[in-house]
């Protein structure tokens, strides 16, 4: 049984969101395409609370960009964005909403953050994403939505060694790219892991 995975696919990181990622919008038909191919399609959601500590503006003299060293690990600050409740949390117009079957929201504890679908980034609390995949059988995932370089690589990185079959369809991600060469690096650690891109 495989399922698919949309990552993240709302408001916030498509072109004129909060946190925006380059061509994000293009993810959606192949999303939309994918859904019929597979019996089980799971979106995550970011979800934060609006004082979530993951934003820059819950950092006085903080940059967006920043990495800060938060409780042991390292965070990126991030503009606000997918407060609970906005729109901007919302799924992106035109996604198929009617082929989704399960929706798993993140980052809804303020003193952390969560960028894969499975784990919290310390990984001390699961999603309840894990159990879901297991409850139905599912032994293999494929992976489309934003970002390449965090919540698409963290989730599928996640996924491999939980021992799901993991794969990551190329024309279905784009990334954030803070750095340039950010996302040819995710690909890189994505395929060291055993993920296969397609
Ligand atoms: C994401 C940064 C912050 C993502 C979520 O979906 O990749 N990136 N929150
Ligand atoms: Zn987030």
């Amino acid at each position: 049984m495989k399922a698919l995975l949309l990552i993240d696919i709302q408001n916030d990181f498509l072109p004129g969101g909060a946190l925006a990622v380059v061509d994000g919008d293009q993810v959606v038909p192949v999303a939309n395409r994918f859904m019929s191919e597979f019996p089980l399609v799971v979106a995550t959601q970011d979800w934060h609370p609006r004082n979530h500590r993951s934003f820059a503006s819950q950092h006085p003299g903080r940059q967006v960009g920043e990495v800060i060293d938060w409780d042991g690990l390292e965070q990126v600050l991030w503009p606000d964005h997918c407060v609970q409740g906005s729109s901007g949390a919302k799924f992106a117009p035109g996604l198929n909403l009617d082929g989704i079957d399960h929706v798993i929201q993140k980052g809804t504890d303020v003193h952390i953050d969560s960028y894969s679908g499975f784990f919290d980034n310390g990984h001390r609390k699961s999603t309840g994403l894990e159990q879901l995949l297991h409850d139905h059988g599912v032994k293999e995932v494929h992976l489309v939505g934003l970002a390449t370089d965090y919540c698409i690589k963290f989730t599928a990185l996640d996924a491999v060694s939980l021992g799901f079959k993991t794969c990551v369809v190329l024309e279905g991600i784009r990334g954030v790219e803070l750095s340039p060469g950010d996302c040819a690096k995710a690909i890189e650690e994505m395929l060291a892991a055993g993920i296969e891109i397609v």
